[in-house]
């Protein structure tokens, strides 16, 4: 028996009065695929039958001998580790960097040495509020985290895609982390922002304001990772082989162009694809279009930020980039998807203390906490200060020291040397390694930042009060369409806080940030605009900076962006075939859609269709289009996800290619011709515009 593995085992009933079938094998029988790995338990012993547990006779009891079921299920139960305490929701891939322009006269650092040099990262990017199963499209600020694996060691540069942030201080880190989570008490909301506990802190730390803006904005709501900024957010230190040094912002820009989804169409798509941000990277990854970024540097002398009305040091204030210009340096691609989710993206460790030689910290009071709080939170997360020879996180150059031990030591050092200095090899042993004064990390001898550096003291320098000035500069650097998208969305989070006293006081804060600003959300809120709130310092009135708005660049390219082509019974093939050539010569993706996926007949054959109509709104696409035969139009207008598409589309602002057809079906539904609505030939060049001044007509604007 055992040899043959019959599938099923007769089993004879009480008295032998019935007869049973039970499956012992399993689904495959006793298939055997000598070609195929064998399925072993955890110590390579071979395993006969994954199918069934060891029991005491068919209908018996399992028994505690089945070790192999004991190690399987125990295995399973310890498969989840904590998620992350922000940030928990991810997606990465790695790449390679690429230096464009090297600096050495700026920074020793080996990766900016050389044009051409190639640097292995991973980067993962993340929401920051919700749980590692939330949704990809809440409102939320972005994590832009690259691993740098330099010869020289990792360096990690864990951004964000705003280049401000919420607090001045780590010690608030906490509180705000808290505030925004779900609530103590109740467990919700998930991956949301708009509540009691966030906005009652937000409106008690005015310099939470600036940035506050910045959520506010469709930065928040990003089209998928690959159209976002990164920004490093605080000012570093460039360093180069002489021992002079500079100061410098990193800032990642995207080779495709920034671009937002609208709030709405955000919404729609959380329920539509809530793995929308992470299916995007995935797929343009794995078909090739790999999306890459140039990273850029702000470089500035000390005795230039001493001159500023903002200190450098405060994480809630940039440096406009029309005081001081970014400088391309070098290119990240990101060209292969993680082979494994859990091994790779979800033990991923990034540190901002991970460093090299050539690039240094500052005292910014917020850097320097985080200078703490990532290795100790790697601890809790993945369970041993080992977890830095984990495959992900391992450097990719040597590493070699006296650590010893610990949980989950992987490595088996050699040699009786775990101390420093030693005389061993006096004995004929070997040392292990030594430190090199010459080329190994040198903390900067820091000069005048900061100035008081002899005084221990729980202070801010007085820079860090002035709240409200870049909080404005970034209002009044949007376009009309920003504008009011900021309002509106302060009017949606303020609506769902039921502290009455919280959104008055909100009120005084963004009545002091822009008064236009304050009247539009308190219209919005249908409040009078309380006088704005006290500054504990003036406001100094910046240039405006239109490299702070998104629509300020024009109209995108269609590369990377992705098109839904409707069609349905007896749609032109031919028709369709141009219009998916035209899109996809130009680097777009065109992606077909129908109500059914199985295949449709069009004039010429049968098609099958990428997309169920159902299942791909039009929130999906940047732009869609419509090759439709006037036959199929009675079938399609009784459809409600039909009329969907177009209705969402249109309010979305996005362009719609339609055939005669369709034109007839928008029209009646009463849906108006405007520029945005284009024929089939002019749609692929208008396809990735958006038409805005359509938004007032469909949408009540705070
Ligand atoms: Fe943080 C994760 C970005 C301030 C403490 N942070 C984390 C991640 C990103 C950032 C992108 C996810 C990394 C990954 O993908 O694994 N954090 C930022 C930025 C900040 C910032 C841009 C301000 C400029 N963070 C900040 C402060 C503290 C932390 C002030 C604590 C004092 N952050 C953490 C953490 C996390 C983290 C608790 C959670 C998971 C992790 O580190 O690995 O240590």
């Amino acid at each position: 028996m055992a040899d043959t593995h019959p599938s099923y085992e007769t089993a004879t009933g009480d008295a032998g009065e019935t007869h049973q079938q039970v499956p012992v094998n399993g689904p495959h029988g006793n298939q055997r695929d000598a070609a195929r790995s064998h399925l072993t338990t955890n110590q390579g012993l071979r395993i006969s039958d994954n199918q069934n547990s060891l029991k005491a006779g068919a209908r018996g009891p399992t028994l505690l001998e089945d070790f192999v079921l004991r190690e399987k299920i125990f295995h399973f139960d310890h498969e989840r580790i904590p998620e992350r305490i922000v940030h928990a929701r991810g997606s990465a891939a790695h790449g390679v960097f690429e230096c464009t322009h090297a600096i050495p006269e700026l920074t020793s650092a080996g990766l900016f040495a050389a044009i051409g040099k190639q640097t292995p990262v991973f980067v993962r990017f993340s929401t920051v509020a919700g749980g590692a199963g939330s949704v990809d499209t809440p409102r939320d600020v972005r994590g832009f985290a690259v691993k740098f694996y330099t010869e020289e060691g990792n360096w990690d540069l864990v951004g964000n895609n705003i280049p401000v942030f919420f607090i001045q201080d780590a010690i608030k880190f906490p509180d705000l982390v808290h505030a925004v989570k779900m609530e103590a008490d109740k467990g919700y909301p998930q991956a949301a922002s708009a509540h009691d506990t966030f906005w009652d802190f937000v409106s008690l730390m005015p310099e939470s304001i600036h940035m506050v803006l910045w959520q506010m904005s469709d930065r928040t709501i990003p089209r998928s990772p690959r159209f976002m900024e990164g920004f490093g957010i605080h000012t570093f230190r460039l360093v180069n082989a002489e021992g002079a040094s500079k100061l410098v912002k990193f800032h990642w820009k995207p080779v495709l162009g920034l671009q937002s989804t609208t709030w709405d169409e955000a919404v729609k798509i959380a329920g539509a694809d809530p793995d929308y941000h992470r299916r995007d990277l995935y797929e343009a990854i794995d078909t090739g279009a790999f999306p890459a970024w140039d990273l850029g540097v702000q470089v500035f002398e000390e005795s230039w930020a001493q001159e500023q009305p903002f200190d450098v040091l405060d994480a809630t204030k940039l440096i406009p980039e029309e005081l001081v210009p970014v400088r391309i340096i070098g290119r990240m691609t990101l060209n292969r998807n993680p082979d494994n989710f859990f091994a790779e993206t979800e033990q991923s460790a990034f540190c901002p203390a991970n460093i090299v030689p050539g690039i240094d910290f500052t005292p910014d009071p917020l850097l320097q906490g985080r200078l703490f709080s990532y290795l100790d939170t790697q601890k809790s997360r993945l369970g041993t200060a080992n977890f830095h020879q984990l495959p992900i996180n391992a450097p990719k150059c040597p590493m070699r020291n006296f650590q010893r031990d610990g949980m989950m030591q992987m490595e088996i050092p050699k040699g009786r040397a775990n101390y420093e200095p030693n005389s061993l090899n006096e004995a004929g042993e070997p040392t292990g390694p030594r430190e090199c004064p010459a080329t190994g990390f040198t903390t900067f001898a820091r000069g005048m930042l900061p100035n008081n550096s002899d005084q221990h003291l729980r202070a801010r320098p007085a820079l860090f009060a002035d709240h409200y000035s870049q909080a404005r500069l970034f209002y009044r650097s949007q376009t009309p369409v920003e504008q009011a998208h900021l309002a509106s969305a302060f009017v949606f989070e303020l609506s769902k806080v039921g502290l009455e006293h919280v959104r008055h006081r909100m009120l005084t804060v963004l009545g002091a940030v822009d008064e236009d600003l304050g009247r539009r959300v308190a219209g919005g809120l249908a409040m009078e605009l309380p006088p704005p709130a006290d500054m504990a310092a003036p406001v100094v009135e910046m240039a405006p900076s239109p490299a702070l708005s998104i629509l300020s660049h024009g109209q995108p390219p269609i590369e990377g962006r992705k098109i839904g082509i409707l069609f349905a019974e007896g749609s032109s093939l031919k028709a369709i075939e141009a219009m998916k050539t035209a899109i996809e010569s130009k680097g777009g993706k065109a992606v077909l859609i129908a109500q059914k996926v199985g295949g449709i007949p069009v004039d010429d054959g049968m098609l099958k269709a990428e997309g169920q109509l159902m299942g791909s709104p039009s929130a999906l696409f940047d732009a869609v289009a419509s090759i439709i035969h006037p036959d199929a139009l009675d079938h399609l207008r009784s459809d409600h996800a039909v009329h969907a598409w177009f209705a969402d589309a249109y309010a979305h602002c996005k362009t719609i290619g339609a055939c005669p057809a369709t034109l007839r079906l928008l029209e009646e539904w009463g849906i108006a011709r405007d520029d945005g609505i284009a024929s089939l030939e002019e749609f692929p060049d208008l396809a990735p515009a958006r038409h805005w001044d359509r938004e007032g007509k469909v949408r009540l604007l705070a």
